[in-house]
């Protein structure tokens, strides 16, 4: 057995699918990374901008490595039931409800670059924050193809997988890539409620997922309807997919743990919670990206969207809200209302912010 297939048999030993390739990113998949990045479909995340030439050329930003092992955790969890008491409406996307997935599997990468070095290898693992291009990676080394809602999708799975990356330094033959299984099926371009996916990927101007998740500024007025009940992520582009329609079936990997607190979480949280607290209780969950302003935020769009009849008690706790984010925030949904508020904030960004509202 090669010293790769050592590591492979690891980490198929702890649960996970592990498939290796030569490490390199194809030309037809750096033209399309160099094409979404000039169309802006990065929006505010500069930092895939600023880490291009890694991203495209893996093997010139590490020339130690000569392959990339790939490991892919599925996350297909049954929901778990809503807790009781609290207000707890809308929807989290699915990877959120159990705690932090890189976390767990930073763990795994831990302990295989351990026995890389056991082995007499070089090796370092990454789990979705390292410069690389993680879905390519997992499609060349031969995990499954990329569908039409831009994800890796495994035959017989679906797409419900969360993936690292161990850059080694072994040789590893090259694979014959998955055939494409999308077809003619374009539901989910048509399943997406705000039109983020068409022939050249996901715009991320326009994805849920980005914006309730990758940046604390404003969610535009323009699209608060469109997010519908989306409180945290978006999963509409895979619910649609047929793959995925048994992944339940497939199970999930045993170092994730699903947790109702984490599937329907108490919307009070995000406005009552000091920062310390949401810490405490959020933070090694994947609320923490946000963090508790961003998640005050998301919530108040997420009410306004329901017309529940929280709301209005809900800016009255963001109006006073010591974070300028969930006071913005506030602006919007008291602006939704038709009522002018916020025009005097003691912040100037949040004063002028909310005048700009009405124009
Ligand atoms: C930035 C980012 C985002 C951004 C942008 C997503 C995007 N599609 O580009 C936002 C915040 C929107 C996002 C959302 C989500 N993300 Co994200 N994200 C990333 C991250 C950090 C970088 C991805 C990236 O470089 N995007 C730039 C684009 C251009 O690159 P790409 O998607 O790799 O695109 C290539 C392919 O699409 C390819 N391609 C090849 N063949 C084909 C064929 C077709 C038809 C198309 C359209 C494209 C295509 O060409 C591109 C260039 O190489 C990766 C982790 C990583 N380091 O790779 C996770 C990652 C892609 N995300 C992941 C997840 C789980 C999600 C969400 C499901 C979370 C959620 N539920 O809200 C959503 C899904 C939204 C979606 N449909 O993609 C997983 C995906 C696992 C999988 N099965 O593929 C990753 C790999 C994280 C991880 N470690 O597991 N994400
Ligand atoms: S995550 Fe949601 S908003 Fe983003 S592309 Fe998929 S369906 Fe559209
Ligand atoms: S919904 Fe259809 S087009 Fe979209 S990823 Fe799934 S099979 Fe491909």
């Amino acid at each position: 057995m090669s010293k790769l297939d050592a590591l492979k048999s690891r980490a198929r030993a702890l649960g996970l699918w592990a498939e290796a390739a030569p490490l390199g990113i194809e030309e037809a998949e750096r033209t399309r990374f160099s094409a979404w990045l000039a169309a802006g479909r990065h929006a505010g995340m500069a930092y895939l901008a600023r880490t291009r030439e890694a991203r495209l050329h893996p093997e010139r930003a590490f020339p130690w490595a000569k392959s990339v092992l790939v490991l892919a955790a599925p996350y297909a969890f049954p929901e778990p039931p809503s807790p009781e008491g609290g207000l707890r409406v809308g929807r989290v996307a699915r990877y959120a409800w159990t705690r932090d997935y890189h976390r767990a599997l930073e763990g795994v990468l831990a302990e295989l670059e351990h026995a890389a070095r056991d082995l007499g290898l070089r090796a370092k693992g990454y789990v979705d924050y390292g410069p690389l291009l993680e879905g390519p990676l997992a499609a060349a080394a031969g995990h499954g193809w990329i569908g039409k809602n831009t994800l890796v999708l495994r035959e017989g799975f679906g797409s419900y997988l969360l993936l690292a990356v161990l850059l080694t330094d072994a040789e590893a033959e090259p694979k014959a890539p998955a055939p494409p299984r999308c077809g003619t099926c374009t539901r989910c371009l048509s399943a997406c409620p705000t039109g983020a996916l068409d022939a050249l990927g996901l715009d991320a101007n326009r994805c849920i997922s980005y914006w309730t998740i990758e940046t604390r500024a404003p969610i535009p007025l323009s699209l608060w309807e469109a997010f519908g009940n989306w409180l945290f992520g978006c999963d509409d582009c895979q619910i649609a997919c047929p793959w995925n329609r048994f992944a339940e079936k497939g199970g999930y990997w045993r170092g994730f743990s699903p947790e109702p607190e984490l599937a329907h979480p108490d919307l009070w949280d995000f406005v009552r919670l000091s920062n310390r607290a949401f810490s405490q209780k959020y933070g090694d969950t994947a609320f923490a990206r946000p963090g508790r302003a961003g998640m005050a935020r998301n919530a108040i769009r997420l009410l306004w969207a329901l017309g529940h009849g929280a709301l209005e008690a809900y800016l009255e706790a963001a109006a006073a809200d010591p974070s300028p984010t969930v006071r913005k925030a506030a602006a919007q949904g008291f602006f939704s209302l038709g009522r002018p508020r916020l025009l005097d904030d003691p912040d100037p960004g949040v004063r002028t912010f909310a005048r700009g509202l009405w124009g």
